[in-house]
């Protein structure tokens, strides 16, 4: 396959180039080699979930039914449900990982861990109802930690942050019966529910989907976030840099890749450390150059202005540039062939995670106790491996791209002064309308193309972007995250953009922190006194690959936003599933999905759906 039809990165290219001369396998290859994809397979129409099986409904050759007798909805419905459930546990799991850090820092178990962003701390805590007065942090911060993991259990049966939704919003979720009790109660009834002989009826089966997700974005990705800033600092807005070319040539180079900023903290910390940077000219380098990628690398950027490699589809390239003595990993969005591509160079792919144990990688496992003793030891792992780079092999292509990032809400409520002067600039029509557009890359779709090509349009049309996750990134590589950026948006839009300084396009973080979406649209809908699913705004998922994107486009659906998605989901081999996720929604949240691969189209759908809402509000 041509590059060019691979990637719209300049940096990737010259490494997708070199992969394909050297024979370095990367996931274009290996998704060319699975084509042509089971038909049944990828409409939802196969079940592999029991011994009877497995079973493909097959219409055409009157093979109405699996051996259980489950039809080609409830197929379909159960295969969904089960992506929603997986995906969010991967993000509540993530969430609770960082809530029993903090549990542990305020306990001074937790060596190196503390509370950075005290006055978020005590902001939480009374919102948990939870007496802050003169105590100490860490006894408020134990309390909070304490009442967030009983959240994820089945006594309590309720979860705080779900409150934070406007009445409107929690109205619906009452009605439907889709308020979430509690962030782990709601995915194990999933995987019940996904049981042969339990979930019978696919409508049913696919708001425990929903019921499952909004545990996820109001529950587990929110608690993962909050903590995430009080633990180490809520983003504000800062400039850093952004693409493969942030490898430096002449410095050890370190690539931080996952999801968990518990990890890659204490790697920063440990990395400007003096001992270190002594070892690291002993061994001939200039340096130490700790560099992000996919979600782990946007909560570095956003809170310490650590540079971005890129996302997803660079994380095999970062390997080839040559230049790399350690990527660390963590958890999820992890090609678990990594160690392979990196058997061709000197890089050490090291894991971390006791759940990602990466045959072929160096295990060093990584828990809240020992943190910053085993990130010295990565640390020191990489230095001692710069001797090993071969020159003649390193190709850095290009330079890095500025970027603008660190919009929390936090940051875009002080940089506005307030929600209502945001309100004030859509409702006199500077600015449209929001979008958020989040997700992954897929080799289905030209790398960064959907992101770049739609975020473009929308920003045209004076439409607002957010952006979180490896959109972002894109976003980033694109140049989108400049404040020059600006010129590229409507007039009305660019000039609040000029006025503030910032770029038509925000970076909002990880995808845990689509919850920070959630809570800014929540935050719009509160001043105005609507339901989110009155708000002129839309989501767009243009390149979407993992269960987790799959629990985002529910929790945003089921929160009342207008969902575009850029790869069909495996759903089409049920008209009655399709139909339901595509217009029956809006009968219970007033909100649906879209499925449009080409993203001119995406924008058209979501200007329309903006200029609706507008209607409804009579603006
Ligand atoms: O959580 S956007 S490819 S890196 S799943 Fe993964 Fe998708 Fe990237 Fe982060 Ni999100």
């Amino acid at each position: 396959a041509k590059v060019e039809e691979r990637t719209i990165d300049e940096t990737a290219k010259p490494l997708i180039r070199l992969a394909l001369e050297e024979g370095i396998e990367t996931a274009w290859d290996r998704y060319e080699q699975q084509q042509p994809p089971c038909r049944y397979c990828a409409s939802g129409l196969s079940c592999n979930r029991c011994a009877m099986g497995p079973c493909r409904i097959i219409p055409e050759r009157q093979r109405f039914r699996g051996v259980c007798g489950a039809d080609a909805d409830l197929v379909v419905a159960r295969n969904l449900l089960d992506m929603i459930a997986t995906g969010a546990a991967a993000h509540s799991d993530h969430g609770r990982e960082i809530v029993e850090t903090l549990y542990k820092a305020a306990r001074g178990e937790a060596v190196g861990y503390g509370i950075t962003d005290p006055e978020k701390l005590r902001r939480i805590a009374e919102e948990y109802r939870i007496e802050t007065g003169d105590r100490d942090d860490s006894a408020v911060a134990g309390d909070v930690a304490l009442a967030m993991l009983e959240e994820f259990g089945t006594v309590k049966n309720a979860i705080q942050f779900v409150q934070r939704a406007p009445p409107q919003t929690l109205d619906l979720w009452e009605a439907a019966g889709i308020t979430p009790r509690s962030v782990d109660r709601e995915i194990v009834e999933a995987m019940h529910r996904v049981h042969m002989g339990v979930g019978a009826d696919y409508a049913n089966v696919l708001l425990q989907g929903l019921r499952a997700s909004l545990g996820d974005g109001w529950g587990g990705s929110l608690m993962a976030t909050e903590t995430s800033d009080i633990l180490f600092g809520t983003p504000q807005v800062n400039m850093s840099r952004v693409n493969l070319a942030v490898l430096k040539d002449d410095r050890v180079n370190i690539a931080l890749h996952g999801h968990n900023p518990v990890l890659s903290e204490m790697i920063v910390r440990a990395a400007a450390e003096p001992a270190m940077l002594e070892l690291a000219e002993e061994a001939g380098s200039a340096g130490i150059n700790l560099v992000g990628l996919c979600c782990t690398g946007n909560e570095l950027l956003m809170r310490k202005g650590i540079p971005q490699a890129g996302n997803h589809l660079n994380q095999e390239l970062i390997i080839a540039t040559g230049a790399l003595e350690v990527m660390i990993v963590d958890y999820q969005c992890i090609f678990p062939s990594l160690p392979r591509t990196a058997s061709c160079f000197h890089t050490h792919i090291v894991s971390t995670s006791p759940k990602s144990k990466v045959p072929g990688s160096l295990y060093y496992p990584f828990y809240p106790e020992s943190a910053l003793e085993t990130a010295r030891e990565i640390v020191s792992l990489a230095i001692a491996n710069f001797p090993n780079r071969d020159p003649g092999k390193v190709l850095i292509p290009g330079e890095p791209v500025e970027a603008m990032t660190g919009f929390s809400v936090e940051a875009i409520g002080h940089l506005f002064g307030g929600f209502k002067p945001v309100i004030d600039a859509i409702a006199e029509g500077s600015i449209l309308g929001a979008a958020g557009v989040v997700g992954c890359n897929n080799p289905k779709v030209r790398q960064d193309e959907g992101h770049v090509t739609l975020t473009k349009e929308l920003i045209r049309r004076g439409i607002l972007v957010v952006e979180t996750g490896c959109a972002a990134i894109a976003s980033g590589k694109a140049g989108l995250l400049r404040p020059e950026a600006a010129d590229l948006a409507a007039p009305g839009l660019a000039n609040v953009c000029r006025t503030f300084g910032i770029p038509p396009v925000l970076h909002m973080g990880s995808c845990v922190d689509c919850s920070r979406i959630l809570v800014l649209a929540a935050g719009l809908g509160r001043e105005l006194g609507v339901g989110i699913h009155q708000l002129p705004i839309a989501g767009a998922a243009p390149e979407w690959y993992s269960q987790k994107a799959v629990s985002i486009g529910s929790y945003f659906v089921a929160s009342g936003v207008f969902t575009v998605l850029g790869v069909m989901p495996k759903i089409a081999g049920s008209g009655n599933v399709a139909d339901l996720l595509t217009r029956g929604l809006n009968g219970l949240v007033h909100a649906s999905f879209a499925v449009e691969p080409d993203p001119v189209r995406a924008a058209d759908l979501i200007e329309a759906h903006i200029r609706k809402k507008r209607n409804g509000l009579g603006i």
